[in-house]
């Protein structure tokens, strides 16, 4: 059966839950202890030499980096997540680079310098923090242009695209962005996280360490 090797911290590790649950793919997920350093423990490191969640294991294969997973994982079940056709997947393609390279980036440093910090005792780096929030702003006013004029990010339907920004858009509510003028985005939110692939994974990000 497949395995899925994460942490419900981690948004490339929800992107990869999120796919197998929109997939409906039967799994193992195996939660990785990041906090007590399980990720650089041989056992893990034997799937994983750098040392990161996400991993997957399909038989004797195994696939690191969460966006790499999302499209063997479509592509493998034939999914309309990310369609055969040359131009939809290059669509898709730059959303989920987009979202990995831009927003991703962005919220994660606003959220390591205002939660997880915290909890190894680390004072936030200011500078990093204010150029997170100020990204967001820049990015998220970019996505929310062309979500005013669709119902999701590459087309009428959900996508591989979808599922990498919801993961990467996550830690906006217990990281304290608002993100409420981008209303265009913040709707496509509501509707993505209603969705029964999202539910399925959790209600919202953080749920399961009680924030
Ligand atoms: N580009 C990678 C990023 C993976 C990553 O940075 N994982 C983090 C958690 S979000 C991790 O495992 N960190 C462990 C550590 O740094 O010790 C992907 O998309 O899969």
């Amino acid at each position: 059966m497949l395995k899925v090797y994460g942490n419900p911290f981690s948004s490339p590790s929800n992107k990869v839950r999120y796919a197998v649950s929109a997939l409906g793919l039967e799994h193992e997920f195996h939660t990785v202890d990041l906090a007590g350093g399980e990720q650089r423990g041989a056992a893990f490191m034997a799937l994983n030499p750098m040392s990161r969640v996400p991993v997957i294991q399909d038989g004797d294969f195994s696939l690191t980096e969460s966006d790499a997973i999302l499209r063997y994982l479509s592509s493998k079940h034939k999914s309309d997540l990310f369609p055969d056709d040359l131009k939809a997947r290059a669509n898709i393609d730059r959303w989920m680079s987009f979202a990995s390279v831009h927003l991703g980036q962005s919220m994660g440093r606003v959220m390591f310098n205002r939660v997880l910090y915290k909890f190894i005792g680390q004072e936030p780096d200011e500078k990093s923090l204010a150029f997170g929030l100020r990204m967001i702003g820049v990015d998220g006013a970019h996505l929310n242009t062309v979500l005013e004029s669709r119902d999701f990010i590459a087309g009428d339907t959900l996508s591989l695209a979808d599922i990498a920004m919801i993961s990467a858009l996550d830690p906006a509510d217990i990281s304290q962005v608002d993100l409420s003028e981008f209303k265009a985005m913040s709707a496509w939110r509501k509707r993505v996280m209603a969705m029964e692939f999202y539910q399925n994974v959790h209600t919202h990000f953080g749920s399961e360490l009680g924030m």
